[in-house]
């Protein structure tokens, strides 16, 4: 089954740029818990029971299935109150000696703003969203290219990394991704049907509270939020539950498969999503989020993109099960 999207997300997927399929076998089975790894500390503890889900909202986009509105129920879960940084996603690769997908590829979606001119206006763009360039030897560790680095931007999220780096992340921590009932619920931390994970209006007070784009998108962004690219992960004020940068920054990985319809007859008690699909969801919006365009930094907003896609504005946060 195909995403009727009618505006594409800001995300790019791999099979854009024509490949097929991973030039090697995932080494996720091969990564094992590392010690400890049993351990919750730092971890939010939510107790689940019901909440209202998705939405109908008039700024939303119904063809992403936000809706409708529909009363789900959760089992107690634990969930990161940040996205997985730089710094932590270091430690893995440290310890566990993982490759990822982009850098099996050998390269990954560079935002053209990020590039000097010569290397953007040469790069293969993405058609539908040009601003995406294919850019050889882009990863987590080369945000931008091979030239560049992280070692100024280690509270950053980490980002180029696929939906299955993300599980095998998850799997050396000891935790999971969470399903996109449980992010949707913790993204909304307590409060019921508003548009964000603070309320119903972007900027209360005139303040900023995430980190989306500015001015006109995708030439100029002003940064009024204080950002062009990614914030730190603990950027903002946190929502009621203590969760920091649900919305904006960069675009988290969930567990399901994505359908814009499974979900309108689908059960209501823990929904683990479609039993299988081609993309996976994700959740939350990015820098790249703009109301003129992508107007998906809604707490109620979806997007979904192939398992082993990756770009500059894609990262992930962990969950755990509460036993
Ligand atoms: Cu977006």
């Amino acid at each position: 089954m195909t995403n009727p999207q009618l505006k594409p997300c800001c995300a790019a997927r791999r099979t854009s740029a024509g490949e097929q399929a991973a030039p090697a076998p995932l080494s996720e089975l091969n990564v094992a818990a590392k010690p400890g790894a049993s351990s919750r500390e730092g971890m939010i503890y939510l107790d689940g029971g019901e909440f209202w889900m998705g939405t109908d909202d008039r700024e939303g986009f119904p063809q992403d299935g936000e809706g409708p509105i529909r009363k789900i129920t959760l089992k107690p879960f634990y969930i990161d109150p940040c996205a997985v940084s730089n710094e932590r996603f270091e430690q893995f690769v440290n310890e566990t000696g993982y490759v990822t997908e982009a850098e099996r590829f050998g390269w990954s979606y560079v935002f053209h703003l990020f590039l000097d001119e010569a290397t953007a206006r040469d790069a293969v763009s993405v058609p539908q969203v040009p601003w995406w360039k294919k850019i050889d030897g882009a990863s987590w560790k080369h945000p931008e290219g091979p030239a560049s680095g992280i070692t100024d931007r280690m509270d950053h999220p980490v980002v180029h990394v696929s939906w299955n780096d993300a599980a095998a992340y998850c799997k050396w921590s000891g935790k999971r991704l969470p399903t996109e009932a449980e992010w949707e619920y913790a993204a909304r931390g307590g409060l019921v049907q508003k548009r964000y994970p603070w309320g119903d209006l972007l900027k209360p007070d005139g303040e900023h509270r995430c980190n989306i784009w500015q001015g006109k998108f995708p030439l100029k962004n002003n940064a009024s939020d204080g950002y062009i690219g990614t914030a730190p992960v603990m950027s903002y004020q946190p929502n009621g539950y203590g969760l920091f940068n649900v919305v904006g920054n960069v675009w988290e990985w969930c567990a399901d498969w994505f359908s814009p319809t499974f979900h309108i007859d689908g059960p209501r008690v823990d929904p683990q999503g479609p039993p299988n699909g081609q993309a996976r969801v994700m959740r939350g919006g990015s820098y790249l989020c703009h109301k003129s365009y992508c107007n998906r930094y809604r707490v109620a907003a979806r997007s979904s993109n192939t398992p082993d896609s990756s770009t500059g504005n894609m990262g992930f946060r962990c969950a755990a099960d509460a036993e």
